[in-house]
């Protein structure tokens, strides 16, 4: 049967729009979630690794922690890997004890969409979002298709929780949106594989034949990357090929320790800067990678995905609860603040560690900032704070 009716319209069933359902949930305010894919491709995507511990908080709100709890690897440092040198920034002890966890996205989509569908909330696969219409006045409603039939949810307010390539964002007249983009000249080439991590934290690499990245799903899988060219085609590399290239840009006592196996998935991302402004148009508000985009290299993605909802929840429950529409009013400068300053981090952390040019006074430069962050403790602080997660804003 169609679903007709719903306060809350939800597209999109990645981490945004999941946890955005789950929090309206507690609030006692409906969702309907309408996704474009299917349940198991949705369930499968790799994607990212670091939850910041808000991120793990609010999980815990929601009461969807507890193979979370069980399996997620706190990690209190991370290293840096530049010259030969291998430096740890120790993030417990410059941010007042906070770590994160390291809890892989696909994770998080399998508890978000478990929790949801044993609760019997509406959750709907294969349904995509075709239309939005009537956003700015006061009937929201969204066109969608089941079955080769098309539907129309009624709704109060529509969150665009549908990612970069959604509807959401290209149903705006351009005209009321300003948009910022960056994008680099190369890509992420990452393998996952069932091998211990060649270390107990992950190490971000600069070395001068390009980035590279040790990071982990759990102590028997391992996720790495290394920087390759933005064209290119994950065809031409083979598991060795791909196992050479990244101890060659390892420190030599981790290129020792790293255990090969062969792949269990193998992909390029591109690497991309991207904002969207406002986050809001009457009465439909973005969120996620439906309004920014970060590059891999600060592990935010996911993070402000995160936040952006913590926000709009709370917004969205002033509404319901005592007919406020200050919060709502504020969703957007709110989430934004904290949006600009992960853009920062990961735009800077990604210009100090990846090869941009074969000029060698821009790998100098490089080195000379990385050796000046890690020898002061302002520099190690302005790491270890941005990584694990900047406050979120008082809101309510
Ligand atoms: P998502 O996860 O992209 O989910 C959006 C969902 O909306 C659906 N959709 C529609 N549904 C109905 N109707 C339509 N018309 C629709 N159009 C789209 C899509 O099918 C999808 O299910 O966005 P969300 O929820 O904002 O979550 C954001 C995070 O997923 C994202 O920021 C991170 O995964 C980014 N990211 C990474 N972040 C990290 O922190 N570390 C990483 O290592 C990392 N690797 C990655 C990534 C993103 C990637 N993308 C986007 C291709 C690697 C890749 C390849
Ligand atoms: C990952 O494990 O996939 C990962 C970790 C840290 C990042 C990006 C990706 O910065």
């Amino acid at each position: 049967m169609a679903l007709t009716r719903t306060q809350v319209g939800i597209i999109g069933s990645g981490p945004a729009g999941l946890l955005l359902s789950h929090l309206l949930h507690r609030e006692g305010i409906e969702s309907v979630i309408l996704e474009r894919r299917s349940r198991s491709y949705v369930e499968g995507r790799i994607r990212a690794g670091v939850l910041e511990q808000g991120t793990a908080d609010l999980l815990r709100e929601v009461g969807v922690a507890e193979r979370m709890e069980r399996e997620g690897l706190p990690h209190a440092g991370i290293n840096l890997a530049f010259s030969e040198r291998l430096e740890r920034i120790d993030m417990a002890a410059h941010t007042g004890g906070k770590t994160v966890l390291i809890y892989g996205q696909t994770k998080v989509t399998r508890d978000l969409i478990r929790a949801r569908l044993d609760a019997g909330a509406p959750l709907l696969f294969e349904t995509p979002v075709v239309g939005i219409e009537g956003y700015l006045d006061a009937k929201p409603r969204l066109i969608y298709e089941q079955n080769g039939q098309r539907h129309e949810l009624r709704c109060d307010f529509v969150a665009g929780c549908d990612g970069y390539h959604g509807i959401a964002r290209r149903s705006v007249d351009p005209a009321r949106l300003h948009t910022f983009e960056k994008t680099y000249p190369f890509g992420w080439l990452g393998l996952l594989a069932d091998v211990p991590p060649a270390a107990e934290e992950l190490i971000y690499v600069n070395h001068a034949r390009g980035f590279a990245l040790c990071s982990m799903r759990s102590p028997t899988r391992s996720r790495y990357y290394i920087q390759c060219d933005a064209d290119d085609d994950v065809a031409r590399w083979t598991d060795e090929a791909f196992w050479d290239e990244l101890r060659r840009r390892l420190p030599p006592r981790v290129a020792e320790a790293v255990v090969t196996g062969p792949r269990l998935e193998m992909s390029i991302a591109p690497l991309r800067s991207f904002v969207a402004e406002p986050m809001r148009f009457g009465r439909l508000f973005l969120a996620g990678d439906a309004a920014h985009i970060v590059p891999p290299t600060g592990a935010k993605g996911l993070n402000l995905a995160a936040s952006d909802v913590h926000y709009l929840a709370r917004a969205l429950a002033a509404h319901y609860r005592e007919g406020r529409t200050d919060l709502l009013d504020r969703y957007s400068e709110t989430a934004l603040r904290r949006v600009w300053k992960a853009i920062r981090f990961s735009w800077w952390f990604t210009s100090v560690l990846h090869k941009f040019t074969d000029d060698p006074i821009d790998h100098r430069l490089q080195i000379a900032e990385l050796d000046y962050i890690t020898g002061s403790n302002a520099g190690r602080t302005m790491v270890a704070e941005n990584y694990v997660g900047l406050p979120l804003e008082p809101f309510d």
